[in-house]
């Protein structure tokens, strides 16, 4: 009865390719808004330090091999294994920022290919597992060009960090950009979709960041935590 008593923190969301600055920007944001006397959580997928999370470590440093199946259920499972934990840190007021998520679960799927070129897992088959899962409030998709990324230097040494399987996963990425912004049904639902040009200088994409996040963090949420894609 009280309206304010659901308000809640929110759960924000940051994709984006290899080389994109992701991962700096994630952290550069964890720390503004601790330093802003925001309760925040920094959350990193896959979680390489849980039994599964350790599984999928093993994989992606190519130290042992799955069936392709497999593998995305326990990406999957990893994120399953700490959605209590996220949904219970928004409720309690402290705001999740997430490094990866669902949509790198299927982008990264879907872009495996057999020897002759041709997808080894469906689109959808790839969606499935992630259905329900706790939904963000907003992604940030930090897309760059492979010229860009390639300025930047190069890829790891990492199970897919390969030229073309990068250029799968962008296409894989816009794909999902563009449901997530048309499409109501399998689409956004509660989350917002958001492209960053992740091309730009540091300080630009950190400026553009902060203006998307602030006020969402300074008027919270209503409402409870949404399920993905339902
Ligand atoms: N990745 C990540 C997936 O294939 N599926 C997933 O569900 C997630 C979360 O794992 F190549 C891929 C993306 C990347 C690799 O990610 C490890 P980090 O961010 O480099 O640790």
């Amino acid at each position: 009865s009280n309206p304010t008593s659901s308000r809640r923190a929110p759960f924000i969301v940051i994709e984006g390719l290899d080389r994109s600055g992701k991962t700096t920007q994630t952290s550069k944001l964890a720390q503004r808004l601790e330093g802003s006397g925001v309760d925040t959580k920094l959350v990193k997928f896959p979680d390489r330090t849980t039994p599964i999370g350790k599984m999928i470590d093993s994989y992606l440093r190519s130290a042992s091999d799955l069936d392709d199946h497999a593998v995305h259920l326990l990406f999957s499972a990893n994120r399953w294994e700490l959605a209590p934990t996220i949904e219970r840190l928004l409720t309690a007021g402290t705001t999740v920022i997430c490094d990866r998520y669902a949509f790198s679960g299927i982008a990264f799927s879907a872009s495996k290919v057999d020897a002759e070129g041709a997808p080894l897992l469906p689109f959808e088959w790839c969606r499935s597992p992630d259905v329900g899962l706790p939904a963000p409030d907003l992604v940030l998709f930090f897309d760059i060009t492979p010229e860009k990324a390639k300025e930047r230097g190069g890829y790891g040494e990492e199970r897919y960090e390969k030229e073309e399987m990068q250029l799968r996963v962008r296409k894989a990425f816009h794909r999902i950009a563009e449901e997530m912004g048309e499409d109501e049904k399998v689409g956004r639902g509660a989350t917002r979709w958001v492209t960053v040009d992740a091309g730009r200088g540091m300080d630009e994409v950190e400026r553009d960041v902060w203006t998307l996040v602030e006020p969402l963090v300074r008027g919270g949420v209503t409402g409870p935590v949404a399920k993905l894609w339902t």
